[in-house]
């Protein structure tokens, strides 16, 4: 078949492509980021009623919702962050639609996860994931598989009185995704891309810091991480385009030859 396109859309239509989706169902269940005293807090995801085939409209139903930028899966641009306030184009509805559509490669430590809910993905742990699968494609998603997505509600937030005890990069580890290797950003199956207990690095909140500092981007709160290859996977992560936005919750799928 010499229609690239064509060809895509039969794989897609019989399979040989799948389509994973690797977003968590927003609800007013879903879980939140909760921030110290004294930070303002993300909105939980609410709706209200229009109508209901009713006298507010009889034929038609429809809501009204409000929900935070970074509430439940959601994508984080440049401008989240004080380090990437003054990139350009650092904002959702300015992310180049090119880079909508992105090969993305999935760093599995669920197992270090399981034995260790503060497990800091470090630089070593990227080259020797590398030495075995090859090294990270630049321009490409990266994505860090914690198995997190499969907690119990309680599991999943893993808050104490010191804060959130969930796994994310240590500082080193997003250096060298951003300067060796130059992806387009870094994407997690828990709340922040940052570490539940990142405040305490230095800098603090690295993943934040570095990656938006560098204009790169972030994905929160993904599933089924498992259903997807080392390499080879092909993700679409298009934000709602709300002018000047810092982020927005999206629906991504992954493309995956089977
Ligand atoms: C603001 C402050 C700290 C964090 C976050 C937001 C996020 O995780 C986010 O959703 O961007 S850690
Ligand atoms: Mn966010």
């Amino acid at each position: 078949m010499t229609d690239v396109l064509a060809a895509f859309t039969h794989a897609i239509a019989t399979g040989d492509i799948a389509v994973v989706d690797l977003t968590q169902t927003l609800s007013e269940d879903t879980p939140l980021l909760v921030l110290p005293e004294p930070f303002g807090q993300t909105a939980a995801f609410s709706r209200t009623e229009i109508s209901r085939y009713d006298e507010r409209g009889v034929a038609w139903h429809w809501h009204n919702f409000t929900v935070g930028e970074h509430t439940g899966t959601h994508f984080d641009a440049p401008v989240h962050w004080v380090s990437g306030k003054d990139l350009a184009d650092n904002t959702v509805d300015k992310v180049p639609a090119q880079k909508l559509v992105a090969p993305a490669v999935v760093l599995d430590f669920s197992a270090q996860c399981a034995v260790d809910a503060d497990f800091l993905l470090k630089a070593e742990h990227i080259k020797a994931w590398e030495a075995e699968h090859g090294t990270i494609p630049a321009g490409g998603w990266v994505l860090f598989r914690t198995d997190w997505s499969k907690r119990d509600a309680q599991g999943y937030t893993n808050r104490r009185e010191d804060g959130a005890h969930t796994p994310g990069p240590d500082v080193c580890a997003v250096r060298y995704l951003v300067e060796e290797r130059d992806v387009l950003g870094f994407g997690v199956e828990t709340i922040g891309t940052d570490a539940g207990q990142a405040h305490l690095l230095d800098p603090m909140y690295p993943a934040h810091t570095l990656l938006h500092g560098a204009g790169k981007y972030g994905l929160q709160c993904l599933e089924n991480l498992d259903k997807l290859p080392a390499t080879g996977a092909v993700v679409i992560a298009a934000p709602l385009k709300i002018r000047d936005g810092s982020g927005s919750p999206l629906r991504v799928l992954a493309l995956v030859a089977e």
